[in-house]
């Protein structure tokens, strides 16, 4: 793939805390942003609450997501155990995962899933290991329908 045509924009940043209900308080009656979207995703064992500055989201705007563990098992929880609640990692819109993915491959970076998975209001997910992203945690996001 050209350049040009991997990345759309940054889809989300995400907030990992142990209570996603009490961090939406914050956002929305601090702040005054509005909550979007919510789910628990048991496959990645996390309960997530969409959030923005705006109540409709325009085309490549980019939305906080606030997210808690939802069992011990976690990737989350174990974070938790060696880092206070913050940023857990960024996320990154595509039109097509599959193709970004292997132009990313053979670039020789490390994707940690084979096939992308479900992530957010049914989009496929995909993360780039820490060490193939600088030190962070980026996810590759092709949004679903309920996105
Ligand atoms: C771990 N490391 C991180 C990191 N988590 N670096 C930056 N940001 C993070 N969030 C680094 C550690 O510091 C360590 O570096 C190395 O990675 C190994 O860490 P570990 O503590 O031994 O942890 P692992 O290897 O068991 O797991 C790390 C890994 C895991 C990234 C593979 O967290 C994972 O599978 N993440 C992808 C799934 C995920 O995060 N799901 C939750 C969001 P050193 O240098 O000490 O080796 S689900 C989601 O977001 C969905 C719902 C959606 O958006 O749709």
């Amino acid at each position: 793939m050209e350049n040009s045509d991997l990345f759309l924009c940054i889809d989300h940043v995400a907030y990992v805390c142990p209570d996603a209900e009490e961090a939406v308080k914050y956002y929305t009656e601090v702040l005054g942003w509005h909550e979007l979207h919510r789910e628990v995703n048991d496959e990645q064992g996390v309960f997530e609450i969409m959030v923005a500055p705006a109540a409709e989201l325009t085309e490549h705007m980019t939305q906080v997501q606030l997210i808690s563990p939802t069992r011990e098992d976690a990737t989350t929880a174990k974070w938790l155990e060696k880092n206070r609640p913050g940023l857990h990692h960024m996320a990154w819109r595509v039109a097509d995962i599959d193709s970004v993915s292997a132009t990313l491959r053979e670039r020789g970076l490390t994707l940690l899933y084979e096939q992308p998975r479900i992530g957010t209001g049914g989009s496929k997910i995909n993360f780039l290991h820490p060490k193939s992203g600088k030190g962070v945690l980026i996810e590759v996001v092709q949004p679903g329908s309920g996105h």
